[in-house]
């Protein structure tokens, strides 16, 4: 008899640890532990949901006829930890080993590999790229640009494919997309589930400190209901997608997104799955070729690659700190008050929802954390404990690598930083703050905008001689020196009252 690990990010019917277990012999291993529930603090809303999709994934599995032992958070005999827990179980049934599916974090995938028991790890098949397959694809290149390595996953997946060629004669379609927010959303947003109101008095009680929302708990939290919210979004929110994806509205939060990342995450969709119910729509005529490759592209392009980014460069990953930032993460990421609008929309919006749109999460609080030098590590434990879809797999290369340029490039060739122009061109933010993106430098003066400037000055060594940088410093070198030097020193200013506690 073995033990059958099943971790809260595992729960997917087809796990390579359950495919090769045996029903009739093995005893499945689930645990709501303290370890994995702290070691960021994690909203309440990931929590909740969690706990609530392994519950229903327990009883489905007993229903499918396996003996699970689950570890509730307060059993008396929980040891709080993953490892002590199936060190407990082993001990209690005898067990000859473990086997487990290969975890999205290195932190648990160490862990376990210094189990006292006889362990055997497998592959997570539940993606459509290897670990060898991706880094046979990155073997050798100066550049590991998605672009390839996404062309490669659609003549793999045969996804918008026409035989060799791609469907309607184009890789990629982003140039009819991105476009400025529209007046009008006519999607509803993500449909809304009942909560287990159990799991949520246990998260109240012990997660109430943390920062976020617990209620209103609208998540799907099993592979049912997570189809009930794709299949609703394929047909409301598809066929906008593209066209919207990088917009912002003060009162849309949503748009056109499909909000499936925590259920994909999770383990309750299939992401091939997922991307052929997209093609569907598209040969049936119901969402257009940029909407549909958009989508797509996101998912076996940008979802793969992060993860082969992730495993290929290590465990050492999420300390790099490429630009030496070192500020403290300012008190507004965790609700303090602020007037910049567009900060306060986006952190509002995560601390009611843990869920904030990936233009909000890049352009908005990733560029602002960058422009102000704030340390990586602390980027990172913020993104990864705020948002309900963060495992460390595929969180730490958007933020290390992507954001915050703190991998030296590895994602970005250059960093994604800009001025309060770009917020204004894709939202409505501007119109309702109390600082004026017309301004550049003065009392009202667009922190953004200031503090571009800023950031260019000072990483001037680094980048100045990036190609796709150097319109920037022309366009600084071309400002009168006086105007500069008022720039340099209100940022400056700026980043001290932030410091100083002040609200900015
Ligand atoms: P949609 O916009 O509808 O996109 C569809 C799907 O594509 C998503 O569900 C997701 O599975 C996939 N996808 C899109 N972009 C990415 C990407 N860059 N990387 C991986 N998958 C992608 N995504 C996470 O799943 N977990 C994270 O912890 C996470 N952290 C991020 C941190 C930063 C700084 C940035 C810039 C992006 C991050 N992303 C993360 C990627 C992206 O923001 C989210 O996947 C997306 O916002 C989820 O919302 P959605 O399901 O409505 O996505
Ligand atoms: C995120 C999370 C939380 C909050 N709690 C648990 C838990 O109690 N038990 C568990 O098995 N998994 C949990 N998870 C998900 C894990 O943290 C996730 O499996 C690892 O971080 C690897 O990606
Ligand atoms: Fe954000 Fe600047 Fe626009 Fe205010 S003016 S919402 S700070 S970009």
């Amino acid at each position: 008899m073995r033990l059958v690990l099943v971790l809260g990010d595992q729960l997917s019917q087809n796990l390579s640890a359950l495919t090769k277990a045996n029903k009739e012999n093995d005893v499945v291993v689930m645990a709501e532990v303290m370890g994995e529930a702290t070691y960021v603090p994690h909203h309440p809303k990931k929590i909740a949901f969690t706990f609530t999709a392994m519950r229903k994934f327990a009883a489905h599995l007993r229903d499918a006829g396996w003996t699970v032992a689950y570890s509730y958070l307060d059993d008396p005999e929980n040891t709080g930890s993953i490892t002590g827990e199936l060190i407990r179980r082993a001990s209690e049934l005898n067990a000859a080993g473990v086997v487990y599916t290969k975890p999205g974090e290195w932190r648990l995938i160490e862990a376990l590999g210094d189990l006292p028991l006889k362990t055997h790890q497998l592959p997570d098949d539940r993606f459509i790229a290897s670990h060898q397959e991706f880094d046979d694809w990155a073997e050798g290149r100066k550049q590991l640009r998605m672009e390839y390595f996404y062309r490669d996953m659609r003549r793999k997946t045969g996804l918008l494919m026409d035989g060799d060629k791609p469907e309607g004669g184009k890789w990629n379609y982003d140039h009819d997309n991105r476009k400025p927010a529209p007046d009008q959303i006519d999607f509803a947003g993500p449909m809304k589930f009942a909560p287990d109101e159990e799991v949520l008095e246990l998260v109240d009680t012990r997660f109430g400190d943390n920062f976020g929302d617990l209620r209103p708990f609208w998540f799907a939290t099993d592979s049912a209901q997570a189809q009930e919210q794709l299949t609703h979004w394929l047909h409301g929110g598809l066929p906008k997608f593209g066209d919207f994806q990088d917009a912002m509205l003060n009162d849309h939060r949503f748009l056109y997104h499909s909000l499936i990342s925590f259920y994909l995450n999770a383990g309750l969709l299939d992401p091939l799955d997922v991307c052929k119910q997209a093609e569907a729509a598209y040969h049936a005529g119901h969402a257009p070729l940029n909407a549909v490759e958009g989508f797509i592209r996101q998912i076996i392009g940008w979802r793969e690659y992060v993860r082969g980014i992730y495993f290929r460069e290590g465990p050492d990953y999420t300390s790099r700190n490429a630009l030496d930032h070192t500020r403290a993460l300012p008190a507004m990421y965790w609700g303090a008050a602020t007037k910049m609008n567009c900060m306060a929309k986006a952190v509002g919006q995560t601390q009611q929802e843990a869920y904030a749109h990936h233009i909000q999460r890049l352009m908005v609080t990733g560029n602002f954390a960058l422009l102000a030098g704030v340390d990586p590590k602390h980027v990172h434990e913020w993104y990864l404990a705020v948002y309900a879809d963060a495992y460390e797999w595929v969180e730490a290369p958007n933020v290390i690598g992507m954001s915050q340029f703190a991998d030296d490039g590895i994602i970005a060739s250059k960093p994604y930083i800009s001025s309060g122009n770009y917020i204004h061109k894709m939202s409505d933010h501007c119109g309702s703050c109390a600082y004026r993106v017309q301004d550049k430098t003065g009392a009202d003066a667009c922190p953004f905008n200031l503090l571009y400037w800023h950031f260019l000055d000072r990483h001037r060594p680094r980048f100045q001689g990036n190609p796709r940088m150097g319109n920037m410093y022309r366009v600084w070198d071309k400002m009168d020196a006086d105007r500069r030097q008022t720039v340099l020193a209100e940022a400056a200013q700026f980043l001290e009252r932030m410091d100083a506690g002040e609200v900015v």
